[in-house]
C-alpha cells in the first residue's frame, strides 16, 4: 500500500533504525519512545490492525509475536520484563493503520491504564 506510511518503511522510502528483521517481519525505533526501549514490530504484508491480521494470517500473526520475543530478549528486556501493546482502532488510539505491536520497557512502567 503506497500511502501507507509503515509500507513505506518496509520498501524502504522512508528510513528507519531497524533492531530486527525477518523475511516476513520488521522492528524499528519508535521516533517518539515512550520508554528506554520502545521498539515497534509490524509484518511486511500490509493489514490494518491485529483483529484484520489475526483473521486473514494467523500464521503471519504467530510470527509477529515471535518477532516481539527476538526483539525483546535483543533489547535486554527478558529479565526485567515488558509492555507489548497493539493499539486498535479510533478508541484504541491507533494512529498508523498498518498493525504494529509496541514492544516498550527498560525500567518499571506504570500501571497499563495510566
Ligand atoms: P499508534 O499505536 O498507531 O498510536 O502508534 C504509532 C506509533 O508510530 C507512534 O508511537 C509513533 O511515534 C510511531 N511513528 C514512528 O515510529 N515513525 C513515524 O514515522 C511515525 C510514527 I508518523
Amino acid at each position: 500500500m503506497t500511502d501507507c506510511l509503515f509500507c513505506r518503511i518496509v520498501a524502504g522510502e522512508i528510513p528507519s533504525t531497524v533492531v530486527h528483521e525477518t523475511a516476513t517481519t520488521l522492528a524499528f525505533r519508535d521516533i517518539r519512545p515512550q520508554a528506554s526501549s520502545h521498539v515497534l514490530v509490524i509484518p511486511k504484508a500490509h493489514y490494518a490492525d491485529v483483529a484484520e491480521l489475526a483473521v486473514a494470517d494467523p500464521g503471519l500473526a504467530g510470527e509477529v509475536l515471535a518477532a516481539v520475543a527476538a526483539v525483546a530478549e535483543a533489547e535486554g528486556l527478558l529479565k526485567g520484563g515488558f509492555r507489548t501493546i497493539f493499539n486498535t482502532g479510533e478508541h484504541g488510539g491507533q494512529e498508523v493503520a498498518h498493525v504494529h505491536a509496541h514492544v516498550v520497557g527498560g525500567a518499571p512502567l506504570g500501571p497499563m491504564l495510566a
